[in-house]
C-alpha cells in the first residue's frame, strides 16, 4: 500500500513510519510513505503557507493555493498506480471518529492521500472539491493533523499482510473481537510469582483459555459497557460473564461491610 501525506512537518511522519512494526512493514516493502510539503509549493519571498480568514476573527487558515498545488502534485505522482484517483482523507476535528472497522477498510486500499491541517484548518471549498472523507481520532484538541495521520499510518501499516509476526498475531488483538484484552503477567526476579493468578501457573491450557476469555468479558463489562453491548457473545461467553459478575458483586459487598 502507498500512503502520500501532505504536511508542513514531513520529518515527523517519516520518523513515525520508521519504527516498530510499521518500520518493519516498510522494510518488507508492504507499505510506502511519501510526503508532500505545501511550503515547497508556496511562492514569494517568504513562502507563506497561512492566511487570514474572510470575516475576520482570530486564527489563521492554510493558504489555499500552495495547498492545492501540493495536492495536485501528490495526485499526479501516483497516477498510474491504479485507475481510480486515490481518495483524499482530511484529518480534522470535524471528521467521523476513527474506529478499527474504518481502519480495516482503509487498510485494503492500494493507495491513500492524507491531508494534515495546521492553524484553524483549510478553506471549505477545498474540502468540498478535493476531500473524500474527514476523519477525527477523538474528542480532544490537537494542534494539527500530523499526530492523527500518524495514528492512521500506524493502525493501517500493522494490518498490511505480512507486517505482523505470529507472536503479535492481529487476531488476538483487543478490538478485533470487540472486547478488551485480559491481564498479562511475566517473569520477575524481584517479584517471583506473587500476585499471579494460580490458573496461569497451572499448566492447564483449557482452564487458562477460559480464564482469559472471562477476564476479557469482565473487564469490558466494567470499563467499556459500550463495547460489550455490541459484542457477539455465545452461550459460553454469557456463562463466563455471569460468573464474573457474581464474583465481582460479592467482592464489592464484602468491601462495603
Ligand atoms: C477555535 C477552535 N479551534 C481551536 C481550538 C478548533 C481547532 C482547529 C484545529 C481545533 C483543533 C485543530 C487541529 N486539530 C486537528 O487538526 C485534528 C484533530 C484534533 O484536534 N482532534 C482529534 N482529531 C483530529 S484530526 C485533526
Amino acid at each position: 500500500m502507498r500512503l502520500d501525506a501532505i504536511t508542513l512537518f514531513p520529518d515527523f511522519l517519516r520518523q513515525c513510519a520508521d519504527v516498530g512494526v510499521v518500520g518493519r512493514a516498510r522494510e518488507r516493502g508492504l507499505l510506502q510513505l511519501e510526503t508532500w510539503n505545501p511550503r515547497d509549493y508556496a511562492t514569494g519571498k517568504y513562502r507563506r503557507v497561512d492566511d487570514r480568514p474572510f470575516g475576520g476573527g482570530p486564527g489563521m487558515l492554510m493558504l489555499i493555493d500552495p495547498l492545492r498545488a501540493c495536492i495536485d502534485a501528490a495526485r499526479a505522482a501516483a497516477a498510474g498506480v491504479d485507475a481510480e484517483p486515490a481518495p483524499l482523507i482530511y484529518l480534522s476535528p470535524q471528521g467521523e471518529r476513527l474506529t478499527q472497522a474504518t481502519v480495516r477498510r482503509l487498510a485494503t486500499m492500494p493507495r491513500l492521500l492524507l491531508l494534515c491541517g495546521r492553524y484553524e484548518g483549510i478553506d471549505e471549498r477545498l474540502i468540498a472539491r478535493e476531500v473524500h472523507k474527514e476523519i477525527s481520532i477523538g474528542d480532544y484538541v490537537l494542534s494539527g493533523g500530523e499526530l492523527a495521520a500518524a495514528v492512521l499510518l500506524d493502525a493501517i501499516g500493522r494490518l498490511q499482510e505480512g507486517a505482523l509476526n505470529d507472536a503479535d498475531s492481529a487476531a488476538q488483538d483487543s478490538f478485533e473481537d470487540g472486547l478488551l484484552d485480559c491481564p498479562h503477567y511475566t517473569r520477575s526476579d524481584t517479584e517471583g510469582t506473587a500476585g499471579i493468578p494460580d490458573v496461569l501457573l497451572s499448566g492447564d491450557h483449557a482452564a487458562i483459555r477460559r480464564w482469559r476469555r472471562q477476564q476479557s468479558l469482565g473487564r469490558t463489562w466494567l470499563r467499556r459497557p459500550d463495547l460489550l453491548a455490541r459484542a457477539q457473545l455465545d452461550n459460553d461467553d454469557r456463562a463466563l460473564l455471569d460468573a464474573f459478575r457474581h464474583e465481582w458483586l460479592a467482592s464489592q459487598a464484602k468491601n462495603e461491610s
